[in-house]
C-alpha cells in the first residue's frame, strides 16, 4: 500500500452478498461492487485494495495497516458496526481519512441497527445509497487528498 492506495473493508457476511435480502441490499455481489470501486479509483487516479472479513481481529489488523500513509480508509463493518468497540478503537487511531458506509439506511430499520460505533471515528459517512455508496466514498477520499 502506499499513498495512492484506498482500502476498502469489508465486514461479515457481506461475502454473501446478492444472495437473499435483495429488496434491503439489491442484487450485486461483492465482487460487482469491487468492480464498481476499481473503475472509480481508476477515474480518479487511485489504486483500489478491495478485501472482506468475517473476523473482527482481522479487520482490526487491516485497520491497523493502514493506519498511515494511503490516500483513506473505507469501512463497511456490517454488524460489527453495532457491536465493536475494538473496531472503533482501532478506527480512532487512523490518520488517513476514514469514511463508514452502509448500503441500506441503518436509521431506517431496526433500532438496534440505528447506533454505530463508527461513526464518530470516521470522517465521513455515506448511508443508505446502495452499493453506489463506495463510489461515492472513494470520491469523497480522492477529493479530500486534492486539497
Ligand atoms: O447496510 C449495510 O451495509 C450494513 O452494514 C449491512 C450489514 C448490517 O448488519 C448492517 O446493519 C448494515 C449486513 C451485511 C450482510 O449482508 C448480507 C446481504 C445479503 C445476504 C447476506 C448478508
Amino acid at each position: 500500500m502506499d499513498s495512492t492506495t484506498v482500502l476498502v473493508l469489508n465486514g461479515p457476511n457481506l461475502n454473501l452478498l446478492g444472495e437473499r435480502e435483495p429488496e434491503i441490499y439489491g442484487s450485486a455481489t461483492l465482487a460487482d461492487v469491487e468492480d464498481l470501486c476499481r473503475d472509480v479509483c481508476s477515474d480518479v487516479g487511485l489504486t483500489l485494495d478491495f478485501r472482506q472479513s468475517n473476523h473482527e481481529g482481522q479487520l482490526i489488523d487491516w485497520v491497523q495497516e493502514g493506519r498511515r500513509g494511503i490516500a483513506g480508509v473505507i469501512i463497511n463493518a456490517a454488524g460489527y458496526t453495532h457491536t465493536s468497540v475494538a473496531l472503533r478503537d482501532a478506527l480512532s487511531a487512523v490518520t488517513v481519512p476514514r469514511v463508514e458506509v452502509h448500503i441500506s439506511d441503518i436509521h431506517a430499520r431496526e433500532e438496534f441497527r440505528h447506533h454505530s460505533y463508527l461513526t464518530d471515528v470516521t470522517d465521513h459517512q455515506v448511508i443508505g445509497r446502495g452499493v453506489d455508496g463506495y463510489v461515492e466514498a472513494v470520491r469523497w477520499v480522492a477529493d479530500r487528498i486534492r486539497r
